[in-house]
């Protein structure tokens, strides 16, 4: 590979419709052109840990990420590597023994909460943007998602927001959107926005 790697990443809070947007953009790309990561690949191995001890876990504190590895992957991208991603088991609370091979694309999306806390990761990107989604709806959408997809009850979904990501998001993630080159409103849907989004992303392409 001949072109430099370009990295874009998406933070916000969970459920603000950071994946959306990444799926939208990509799919205005070439297959082989464009591939997204998910920051959640990068929550530490907690094989050692009992279940119990694992479920206590902060997963919206910046420690629970295994962000030195995170950032080899972003400097390999760079030098046109093929990367080995781990893939999170959800159930487990801990990274399985799977690896996706990701090699080198011309743009790579980033996506997850705690992107531009690190400032040796948010360096890595060429673009920053950060999802200024109302976080009553971001709520709604996480109840949602927990209920239908991560089998979790109304009760678990509310004691965890007011537990870590209600007080994460205002600790840690919130105050990072200070780094973003573009501050997007409304959430993933918002058409203007991936538009210009697309067109700027377009131009780094052709260089
Ligand atoms: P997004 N998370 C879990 O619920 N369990 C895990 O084992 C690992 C992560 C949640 C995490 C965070 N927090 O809010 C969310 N909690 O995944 C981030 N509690 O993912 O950006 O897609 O919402
Ligand atoms: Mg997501």
């Amino acid at each position: 590979m001949s072109q430099n790697t370009i990295l874009v990443g998406i933070a916000g809070a969970s459920a603000s419709g950071k994946s959306l947007l990444a799926e939208t953009l990509s799919s205005a790309f070439e297959t082989d052109q464009l591939c997204m990561i998910s920051e959640d690949s990068y929550y530490k191995d907690q094989t050692h840990m009992s279940m119990d001890q694992r479920v206590q876990t902060n997963y919206d504190h910046p420690e629970s990420m295994d962000h030195d590895l995170m950032l080899q992957h972003l400097q390999a991208l760079k030098r046109g590597e093929t990367i080995d991603v781990p893939v999170y088991d959800y159930a487990e609370h801990n990274r399985s023994k799977e690896v996706r091979k990701v090699s080198p694309s011309r743009v790579v999306i980033y996506e997850g909460i705690l992107l531009f806390v690190d400032p040796r990761i948010r360096q890595q990107f060429d673009l920053r943007f950060f999802m200024d989604t109302p976080l009553d709806i971001c709520l709604i959408r996480r109840m949602q998602r927990d209920i239908e997809s991560r089998g979790r009850s109304v009760e678990s979904v509310i004691n965890q927001y007011m537990e870590t990501v209600r007080p994460m998001y205002m600790q840690f993630i919130e105050p990072s959107r200070q780094h973003a080159d573009l501050i997007i409103p409304r959430g993933g849907k918002n058409k203007i926005a991936i538009d210009l989004i697309k067109t700027k992303i377009m131009d780094l392409v052709k260089g």
